[in-house]
């Protein structure tokens, strides 16, 4: 199953009056476009949904930043070093901004936090795998990034206000990654013969992942009709996949690099890509905790927060009695 405890669409939700005619004065709100800021009326299940999104898009974000953080040390020279270290950098400040975002509807940065390392919330399948090489991490760099701007750039129309203001900061830098990750693979596809190998090796590794990426198929997805409804999500998970292929699989053909599918092509008469159907049952497995590296995330995850509580605890000022004799 895909779905979690998060969200029952037959919740009923106490302590807020819903009528029929507040719920189509929202409707006709969102209809016409209008954003929705925090101090305004919603439907509960709207804010739910959305503190979902936004709170499993944050967690991808940190956790995003670890396979390609492990090459921060070992990357081919100091300004590649560099470039890699802005870039792991700004994602966990998207991360920030997301979550402050989730903040707006109401759940704390600890219970978030607290529910990505308990495992009861989920984050992208795609960081659930190895970064092997340093072309591993040129892959993620241009091709997720690409994903992500695919998606974010339509739901950065939508209709929760703080949510769309964060989105389009966030493609700015998400652009900038792309060029820096297009950049590298681009050295490496027109390099030495090894590391073409290296290179093409790393991108049939990340193709199954990046087709699971935007999603289940429209007909399995579970969210995708109410979220569009609301115009929390722009475009459906199939629609986002077919952008992405679109875009980037000449890019990649373009460099002699090949995809692990044979019946790739855009055919002619539907305008649309031909594709083998993902494996939806290594999807599930993935999302729901089982894949190569969930484990290994999350035991970083609690670790960080082990290592960061003096800092918590030095912002409430809880050390007192021990820093006041410095004061
Ligand atoms: N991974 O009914 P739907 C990035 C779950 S940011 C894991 O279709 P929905 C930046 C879904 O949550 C990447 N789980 O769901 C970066 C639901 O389970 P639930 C993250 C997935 O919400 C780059 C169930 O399957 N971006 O990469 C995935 O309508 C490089 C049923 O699915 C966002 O989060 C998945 N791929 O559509 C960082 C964007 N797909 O919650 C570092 C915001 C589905 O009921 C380095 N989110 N599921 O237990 C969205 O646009 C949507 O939530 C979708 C899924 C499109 C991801």
């Amino acid at each position: 199953m895909y779905g979690n405890a998060y969200i029952d669409p037959n919740e009923k939700f106490e302590g807020q009056e819903e009528t029929p005619e507040l719920l189509a004065a929202f409707q006709a709100r969102i209809d016409q476009g209008d954003k929705i800021e925090p101090q305004d009326w919603m439907p509960a299940m709207y804010r739910k949904q959305l503190i979902r999104m936004i709170e499993q898009h944050a967690h991808s974000e940190i956790i995003g930043s670890l396979p390609e953080g492990t090459w921060i040390t070992r990357a081919p020279g100091f300004r590649r070093k560099l470039a890699l270290m802005a870039k792991v950098q700004d994602e966990v400040g998207h991360a920030q901004l997301l979550y402050s975002a989730a903040e707006t509807l109401g759940k704390s940065r600890e219970d978030m936090m607290n529910d990505l390392i308990t495992g009861k919330s989920k984050y992208s399948n795609i960081f659930n795998y190895p970064a092997l090489t340093w072309a591993d991490s040129a892959v993620i760099a241009w091709l997720v990034d690409a994903g992500a701007i695919v998606n974010q750039l339509a739901n950065s129309k939508g209709s929760y206000g703080p949510y769309c203001r964060a989105l389009e900061r966030i493609c700015y830098e998400e652009s900038f990654h792309l060029k820096y990750g297009h950049d590298n693979v681009v050295h490496l596809a027109t390099g030495t013969k090894k590391q073409r190998a290296m290179v093409q090796a790393a991108m049939t590794r990340w193709w199954p992942p990046l087709m699971h990426f935007f999603g289940p198929s429209d007909k399995a997805s579970v969210h995708s009709k109410t979220l569009m409804g609301w115009k929390v999500k722009m475009a459906t998970n199939d629609s986002m996949r077919q952008q992405f292929m679109d875009m980037y699989i000449p890019k990649i053909w373009d460099l002699g690099l090949t995809l692990p599918d044979p019946l790739l092509k855009k055919n002619e008469e539907t305008g649309q890509w031909d594709y083998t159907e993902p494996d939806w049952a290594e999807f599930k497995r993935v999302i729901n905790g089982d894949g190569p590296c969930n484990a290994e995330r999350l035991a970083v995850r609690r670790m960080a927060e082990e290592n960061g509580k003096w800092v918590a605890r030095a912002i409430r000022n809880e050390d007192a009695e021990y820093v006041r004799p410095f004061a």
